[in-house]
């Protein structure tokens, strides 16, 4: 759909749902994903549902960023789950993470989980500064430290092979991923405790990961909690430990983007410098030219997954200007009705509702079609945005949705999209 398809009347009746769906998942101070099957604070959502709120509410932005901050661990790591309020709803809850005398957490006020997510918040906060300087200052500049804090334990805990490696799959965003399946089967999920679960009972299990999949996620649970979240007994003994692109680029934007952010608050930069060229020195050895993309890399065996996945098309979000993955992506674009499917829709683990193994994501498309435009890839970038815009008007705000049709999928009224659409895909909006 090009802009001028769109009818200003269903525009504007769009952008009013979403505003909305953020009204409706505001819990006071922070956003849930969705009603239900999400009811607590996610790192990344929150991150992009503070986006979405500036584009009608910039006051209220700030406070989704500054909330997720209180849960920041002594250490500086962000966890991926803020347990604000008990909810019997999800599982696991903070009972089985456990954190409670974890090493790093020090004085963290929040009952949280014990891994991280994508650090998109120094991105989106930069982002959003820019969208009201004025409001913003200050703001930003007391964020500041505990993002440059954040970013400290990004690079010091998870990046020694330079591209930077996640502990569990959660910590990917991309839950199922086929990018993980040689590390998950090299789990011998023995000893778990019996469990419930809870997503099932919100959604269909056929868009949901499987039983295999959910017995090594507890498992991973229970291996860090035993040793009381010690990333450094982790590092050592966990067999789950793969460099990912998501974590690798989105680190590498949000550093550039905090080196932005240093510049306009007057602090030096220095040590942002190295994480830079550490990160672009990691990043070029996530390149896979058997599949002609960016790939994440299991590190205890070496082996590449050879998975092209959305991920695999952050780089220019990254900042890269590496050529190479253009062919991959107009591949894709070809042969999809609808961009960015998360995993290629040729490959053999494709599958168009399961989750993060098929489905697209209105945040992937947001990061991967702003990072080509930036990089001078307007048609793809355009093509992508128009497509989130079609998706969701056709089918709604709903979590991730099939590439072959447009189907929604997961939770409905979910906050990222809402987010999404009002911050970049909405003709009308898009200006932050
Ligand atoms: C999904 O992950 C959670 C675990 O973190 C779950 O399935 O229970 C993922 O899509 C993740 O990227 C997202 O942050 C979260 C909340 O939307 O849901």
């Amino acid at each position: 759909m090009m802009e001028d398809d769109m009818g200003t009347m269903e525009c504007s009746a769009l952008d009013a749902e979403a505003e909305r769906i953020l009204r409706l998942n505001d819990r006071g101070g922070y956003t849930v994903p969705t009603d239900g099957l999400y009811p607590y604070q996610w790192n990344w959502d929150s991150a992009f549902a503070a986006l979405g709120f500036a584009a009608f509410d910039i006051d209220r932005a700030w406070t989704e960023i500054e909330t997720l901050f209180t849960g920041q661990w002594d250490n500086g790591m962000v966890p991926h789950i803020l347990f604000h309020r008990p909810d019997p709803g999800y599982f696991p809850g903070p009972e089985v993470w456990g954190t409670e005398d974890a090493l790093g957490r020090g004085g963290a006020r929040l009952p949280s989980s014990g891994i991280s997510q994508p650090p998109v918040a120094a991105s989106l906060a930069w982002r959003i500064y820019r969208a009201d300087p004025a409001a913003g200052r200050d703001r930003l500049a007391a964020l500041f430290p505990k993002l440059m804090a954040y970013h400290r334990w990004v690079m010091g805990a998870r990046a020694e092979s330079g591209a930077v490696a996640i502990t569990h799959p959660w910590e990917a965003g991309r839950d199922n991923a086929p990018d993980w399946d040689e590390a998950m089967a090299g789990i011998d999920p023995q000893g778990v405790e019996p469990y419930t679960r809870r997503d099932t009972g919100h959604v269909d299990a056929r868009m949901r990961p499987t039983k295999e999949d959910y017995d090594r996620y507890i498992w991973l649970v229970q291996f860090a909690k035993a040793r009381r979240w010690d990333e450094v007994a982790i590092a050592a003994e966990s067999p789950f430990r793969v460099a990912d692109p998501t974590l690798t680029f989105t680190a590498l934007r949000s550093a550039r983007d905090l080196r932005e952010a240093a510049a306009m608050i007057g602090e030096d930069s220095g040590e942002i410098d190295d994480w830079i060229a550490r990160l672009e020195e990691g990043a070029a050895g996530l390149w896979n030219d058997a599949i002609g993309s960016y790939d994440a890399k299991n590190l205890r065996s070496g082996n590449f997954a050879g998975s092209l996945s959305n991920a695999s098309f952050l780089s220019w979000w990254g900042g890269l200007s590496d050529d190479r993955p253009r062919a991959a992506l107009t591949r894709i674009l070809t042969i999809s009705d609808y961009a960015l499917p998360s995993y290629d829709p040729t490959g053999p683990k494709f599958d168009a509702l399961r989750y993060w193994r098929g489905p697209i994501w209105a945040v992937m498309n947001f990061m991967a079609a702003n990072g080509m435009a930036e990089q001078g890839l307007t048609a793809e970038a355009e093509r992508i945005r128009t497509d989130t815009a079609r998706l969701i008007a056709e089918n709604g705000f709903a979590e991730y949705f099939s590439p072959k049709d447009g189907t929604p999928a997961g939770g409905g009224t979910f906050t990222w999209t809402a987010a999404v659409w009002l911050a970049w895909a909405s003709p009308s909006r898009g200006k932050v």
